[in-house]
């Protein structure tokens, strides 16, 4: 199942959020700050003993970690693609944060995630792009999965918000 929401991803109580983070997995701005702002420091705690283990997070792929003070119970760290013109294997990266985030999320047998609009802000990648890659990954994923899921994808800035609208 698939739901649309405008707004503020840290306040969602779904069994996780997804963060758009960066390989370091140390913070950062946007939507990395506010749930680390809003989820308190156990998140990079453990993000720093993920760290310590495997050397942070590579564009494409996903960690989990707690979710600390939100009311999300647990916070999953993918990575996204920096935009670069598009012949960078951008569109497959993108895909890939898509579906590590929810392979991670059934492995954890959680049965709600909510995706921020991946690499489209600091990251720059192209927003109508970005939602249709977003969605095809999702619906594709659900498809093939025997998981029951509800994803929600929410939207912060009102431009994406009528993209998804208009796609989903
Ligand atoms: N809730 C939901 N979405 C949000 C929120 C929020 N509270 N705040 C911003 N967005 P960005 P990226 C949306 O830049 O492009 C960080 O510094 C925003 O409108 O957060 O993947 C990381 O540490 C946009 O549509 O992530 C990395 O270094 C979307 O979140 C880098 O930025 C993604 O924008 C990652 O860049």
């Amino acid at each position: 199942m698939i739901e649309l929401l405008k707004g503020d991803i840290t306040k969602l109580e779904v069994d996780a959020i997804v963060n758009a983070a960066n390989s370091s997995l140390l913070g950062g701005g946007g939507v990395d700050g506010a749930i680390h702002r809003a989820g308190g420091p156990a998140i990079l705690e453990e993000c720093q003993r993920i760290r310590a283990k495997q050397g942070g997070c590579m564009v494409g792929e996903a960690v989990i970690t707690t979710g600390g003070n939100l009311p999300a119970k647990f916070v999953i760290h993918t990575v996204g693609p920096t935009w670069n013109g598009g012949k960078n294997n951008e569109e497959a990266l993108l895909a890939s944060a898509y579906r590590s985030s929810l392979a991670l999320a059934v492995e954890h047998q959680l049965q709600s995630i909510a995706f921020p609009n991946i690499s489209t802000g600091v990251y720059r990648f192209p927003k109508d792009r970005a939602a249709e890659i977003a969605i095809d990954t999702v619906k594709e994923f659900l498809n093939f999965s025997s998981a029951e899921i509800k994803v929600t994808f929410v939207c912060y800035d009102e431009e994406n918000y009528w993209i998804y609208e208009e796609l989903i």
